[in-house]
């Protein structure tokens, strides 16, 4: 076999469904033996930060490596913003850039595509991916191919393979299998025990719970020791949407001050509070106004558990919930936590539309049809999905890029084979609604909620005198024709809920279904985080 196909087995056997890419001269080599040879298959966007959007969304969806292939340059520094976006949000997206052949860069000249250096795109690659290889040696590119992915599946974090085009066609060795590192028994045993016994000796413990969880394919796990420990699982902001449809005593998400009183005391207070795999950003608990002490709490993430003041490392997260399941009984005086209500039963009326009036909408479509997969961008969209029933999710909620929503969506239908829901502000759909153009080649049919108030609405938030938050009138509806979709757009709520249905029951065409709303109409939960950070933004008082 030559290289190429050495490293799609070697994708493929890791649990890669499929290869999101734009071509160029550099790569053109490989896409063809990746089109010919049929081991994945190869979807192809418009801009290649979609191409990121829609591998990370991939690999979020089915907890396994996502694929993005580019060309050399301008193709790989194209989609550094969304490669950064995985790193930070622990998405093990596989970065595979095409680059000019060894002859090449002894010609004396400069090379198209070239910035700086030609190793230039490697350094970048170094600072926001966990491993990479340049595969200029077809007798070690086995070796170099299993080290590279492996961290990638270890560390759920991108990583980054530079492949020159004169070696695609090089005869290679294939990749050995891949094989988990297991922690020292000994050591995740005395550590689960001391974590156990914070959990059995608290008042009050709470689980909370952050993609490492679905990452790892812990969901199922976590649900059951949750279960059987009897102690109440809330999500963190950016891991909305765990545990979804799972059977488990599960209270919501945690979001601070912008969040149910009752579940931020439950958290808040909590002298037991049990972080899995939850990312430390300000996003997740900036929101706490103080009440929060992390170092009180037990924090397993990045492969290592904390607990007070000191560290087990090297404990993955899959071995310690193991762990914790062996030793989980009913902890009995674990306090029971309500599960959340989301609003539903939608008045469709003639009253124009705010964002609450969109999660109450979508709830009773989830309610008649069952729920959907969904993709939010940043903006205002993403804080209304906090009432939406529970349900997948992926959001940029703590790197929080715009532009992710639609090619997450795309991508996640793709990767999932179910229709999934879009909701995304006119400001994020500016970036990459474009992609929609796509999805009749592709043969998929996304729902897109556009919120659109003609706005930067959440930046206009923080600063309401200023004009350029003020964005135009594009009339998204109307471009969803010739992109090959369907457009509504919708004013009222009564107007919303009929677009909406008719939506759901009519397949092979995406929607887009342009949610009018009101400038200065928010969603409950970004007007109580605003507030929020407001407040801890305010410089303290001089006593
Ligand atoms: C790639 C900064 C955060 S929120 C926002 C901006 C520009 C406005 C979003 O407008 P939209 O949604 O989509 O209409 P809404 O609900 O607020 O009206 N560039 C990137 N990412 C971010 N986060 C910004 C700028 C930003
Ligand atoms: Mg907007």
């Amino acid at each position: 076999m030559n290289l190429v196909e050495a490293l799609l087995h070697a994708l493929k056997a890791r649990g890669a469904g499929e290869i999101f890419g734009i071509p160029g001269d550099f790569a053109l080599p490989f896409f063809k033996i990746v089109e010919e040879s049929r081991l994945l298959p190869l979807h192809t966007l418009s801009h290649e930060p979609a191409v990121g959007f829609a591998a990370d969304a991939a690999a979020r969806f089915r907890g396994t490596l996502g694929v993005a292939a580019v060309t050399y340059g301008a193709g790989a520094f194209n989609i550094v913003n969304s490669i950064a976006g995985a790193f930070a949000e622990k998405s093990p997206v596989v970065v595979i850039s095409g680059a000019p052949g060894a002859h090449e860069g002894r010609s004396g000249l400069l090379l198209h595509h070239q910035a700086r250096t030609l190793d230039s795109q490697y350094r970048v690659y170094e600072e926001i991916t966990c491993a990479q290889a340049r595969l200029d040696d077809a007798a070690r590119a086995p070796t170099e191919i299993a080290r590279v992915l492996d961290a990638a599946l270890e560390q759920s974090r991108p990583v980054y393979l530079e492949l020159p085009r004169d070696m695609v066609g090089a005869a290679c060795a294939p990749v050995a299998a891949y094989r988990p590192r297991r922690g020292d028994p000994e050591a995740v045993a005395a550590c689960a025990s001391e974590v156990m016994a914070v959990l059995r000796a608290a008042r009050q413990p709470v689980l909370m719970i952050d993609v490492e969880v679905r990452r790892f394919g812990l969901e199922t796990r976590v649900a059951e020791l949750a279960r059987r420990l009897g102690i109440p699982v809330v999500t963190s902001f950016m891991g909305r949407g765990l545990l979804a449809g799972a059977d488990a005593p599960l209270a919501g998400t945690y979001l601070g001050v912008a969040g149910d009183p009752a579940l931020t005391s439950l958290v808040e207070t909590s002298d037991g509070l049990l972080l899995l795999g939850v990312i430390l950003s300000d996003t997740n608990f900036g929101v706490s106004a103080g009440m929060l002490d992390l170092r009180r709490t037990i924090q397993a993430l990045d492969g290592q558990v904390t607990l007070g003041f000191h560290t087990y490392r090297d404990i993955p997260l899959a071995d310690l919930v193991d762990a914790l399941l062996q030793r989980a009984d009913v902890i009995g005086h674990a306090v029971r936590a309500p599960a959340p209500a989301y609003p539903r039963g939608l008045t469709a009326d003639g009253a124009p539309i705010a964002p609450g009036d969109i999660a109450c909408a979508i709830n009773d479509l989830f309610a008649e049809h069952g729920p959907m997969p969904l993709a939010a961008d940043m903006g205002d969209c993403l804080f209304t999905a906090m009432d939406l029933d529970e349900s997948e999710l992926v959001a940029p909620g703590y790197y929080a890029g715009m532009g992710f929503g639609v090619p997450a969506g795309m991508g996640g239908q793709l990767a999932t084979g179910r229709r999934t829901m879009i909701l995304v502000g006119d400001g994020a759909f500016q970036m990459t609604g474009w992609e929609l153009g796509n999805c009749r080649r592709l043969g998929i049919d996304p729902i897109v909620v556009l919120f659109n108030n003609l706005s930067w609405e959440m930046l206009r938030c923080f600063q309401p005198e200023s004009r350029f938050n003020d964005l135009d009138d594009w009339r998204f509806a109307e471009l969803a024709g010739p992109l090959g979709g369907v457009g509504r757009r919708v004013t009222t709520r009564a107007e919303l809920a009929a677009a909406l249905a008719e939506a759901a029951i009519t397949r092979g065409r995406f929607w887009l279904i342009e949610a009018m709303i009101p400038r200065g109409s928010l969603s409950q939960t970004l007007e109580r985080f605003v507030r929020g950070v407001k407040r801890l933004q305010r410089p303290a008082r001089p006593a």
